[in-house]
């Protein structure tokens, strides 16, 4: 258990790259929350995403 799973793209096409942790998930949906770093001009902002 706990698998972590980090995965970086641009998820709102803003031109910056984004990373996602993906806490844990059981192959078909997350069962905890997942937090997304936004990336922007100004560094990252972290928005916690539940599935
Ligand atoms: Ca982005």
């Amino acid at each position: 258990m706990g698998c972590y799973d980090v995965d970086t793209a641009d998820f709102n096409t803003d031109g910056y790259t984004d990373i996602a942790y993906a806490q844990y998930h059981n192959g078909s949906a997350h069962s905890t929350s997942s937090y997304v770093y936004y990336g922007s001009a100004s560094g990252y902002s972290r928005r916690t995403e539940r599935a």
